[in-house]
């Protein structure tokens, strides 16, 4: 069904010219979202391309040595594996269908290598889930299935909160401090699982770590930036949105509403609640969320980076679009500043902390969630900007490269398979027709991995 749909909507695509206009009150040029959409789909396949030139079967392209990198002693196939479902959502039919089949003909998790849970978790079983249910390829849900028996060991600590990493071969766990995103960042993957295969076992693993760290929270109700999984104890108090912490915020909202489960609800209000309370920072630069201690709520640091910038986005999704607003202008603005953003700054002076840019999706996320709820022309045009700017600082002859330093533009050997999973996907739906994906029956992983309530 979602393939019918799908596959309708890319013929729709370039067939509604008009209905595709941008609004007349666009405030500078007017934008042809149909036109956009196009040259977002150019760029991808100029970055897909050269992986396939230069870096085929492995797991990430290096564009400026023309080279590639493996994450592991063999390669998972994280950039195509990744970047499926872009194809698919973008109508390139063949290349999907094709990389489908290689991935499924390739692609095995029986290798004695260590992952890191959390990355595996979101790229790969992310994006096979989702994959399978946009072609309903049973292959897929069974190597889905087979990787998640297989990251199962994580789980078996004394707080049943996860290690971070496991021996895909002998389930040999490590990594016992860990931190909230990679703890409560499992649910919208694990829980599809289970409801897609009807064994409860990943549901109720990953949802037993997420309320662990959740009944950690402080008595202002905060979590902190690390934890030992098998004390329970912090080991970093502090509280923030970024890396580290922010996706397992994503999630509480998440799967709330992926799954109708009613704890996640209430973890998620609670908790919303006192980031509001301690961390939201009204300061002359704009309005930003700050770093604070987790047992006081005492600011510590006034520092916002490209990873925050996810945050306009959940609030968005949670209704909440005055300060979803106020802080997607805040990050626009460290966009701006240097025509890319940079890792981290501080917000308070507008200097560079982390001149480092990876590629990130984050802030094109938000623009994509804050123009689907709000129709406000300025994010069309944030999002015109964020497209040339890419082309102008990052575009290579072999893909798209992150910067090293945002200030000098020095450019840095890597293209994370995230730019094809999310960067490109987000760009590419600001522009889409609204229809390409229905919000209300969908949730993105926090890859960008569409998964569909079926259940
Ligand atoms: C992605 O792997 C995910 O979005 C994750 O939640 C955060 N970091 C990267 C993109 O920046």
């Amino acid at each position: 069904m979602m393939r019918i749909t799908f596959v309708f909507l890319f013929a729709f695509l370039f067939m509604t010219p008009q209905s595709m206009r941008s609004q007349p009150n666009t405030r500078t040029i007017e934008i042809d979202k149909a036109e956009m959409a196009q040259r977002v789909r150019q760029e991808f396949l100029h970055a897909w391309n050269a992986y396939k030139q230069h870096a085929w079967g492995h797991d990430e392209l290096k564009p400026l040595s023309k080279s590639y990198r493996n994450w592991h002693a063999v390669s998972l196939y994280m950039t195509p594996v990744d970047a499926m479902d872009t194809m698919s959502l973008m109508g390139l039919t063949n290349e999907a269908a094709e990389t489908r089949e290689f991935v499924v003909k390739n692609l095995s998790f029986d290798h004695d290598i260590e992952v890191k849970n959390f990355e595996i978790v979101i790229r790969l079983l992310g994006a096979l889930l989702s994959n399978y249910q946009l072609t309903e390829d049973k292959r897929l849900l069974a190597l889905a299935d087979d990787l998640g028996t297989r990251l199962l060991p994580v789980f078996d600590s004394p707080t049943g909160m996860p290690y971070m990493y496991v021996n895909l071969k002998t389930g040999t766990v490590r990594g016992t401090v860990t931190n909230p995103a990679e703890i409560g960042t499992l649910l919208v993957e694990f829980g599809a699982l289970s409801k897609l295969t009807g064994k409860p076992i990943y549901y109720d693993k990953a949802k037993r770590a997420l309320v662990e760290v959740y009944n950690r929270r402080s008595s202002i109700g905060l979590v902190g930036t690390w934890i030992n999984v098998e004390t329970g104890a912090w080991t970093d108090s502090t509280s923030h949105i970024s890396g580290c912490i922010d996706s397992y915020y994503e999630y509480l909202l998440k799967c709330w509403r992926l799954f109708d489960d009613k704890d996640c609800a209430r973890m998620w209000r609670t908790s919303i609640e006192a980031v509001n309370k301690y961390l939201a920072h009204d300061a002359t630069t704009g309005f930003w969320y700050a770093r604070v201690d987790m047992f006081t709520g005492q600011r510590v640091e006034t520092s916002f980076g490209a990873l925050d910038a996810f945050f306009p986005a959940v609030l968005a999704l949670s209704g909440d679009l005055d300060r979803a607003k106020r802080l997607q202008a805040s990050c626009y603005k460290m966009w701006t500043a240097f025509g890319i953003e940079p890792e981290q700054l501080d917000y308070t002076t507008m200097k560079v902390t982390a001149g480092v840019y990876h590629l990130r999706p984050e802030i094109i996320e938000s623009a994509y969630y804050l123009y689907h709820f709000t129709k406000e022309s300025r994010y069309l045009e944030m999002g015109r900007v964020f497209l040339d700017n890419l082309v102008r600082y990052c575009k290579t002859d072999a893909g798209y490269a992150a910067l090293q330093n945002v200030e000098t533009k020095e450019k840095k050997d890597e293209m994370e398979s995230f730019f094809l999973a999310e960067t490109l996907k987000y760009l590419y739906l600001l522009f889409a027709p609204p229809e390409t994906i229905d919000l209300t029956k969908v949730i993105f992983n926090t890859e960008a991995h569409p998964i569909r309530k079926t259940w």
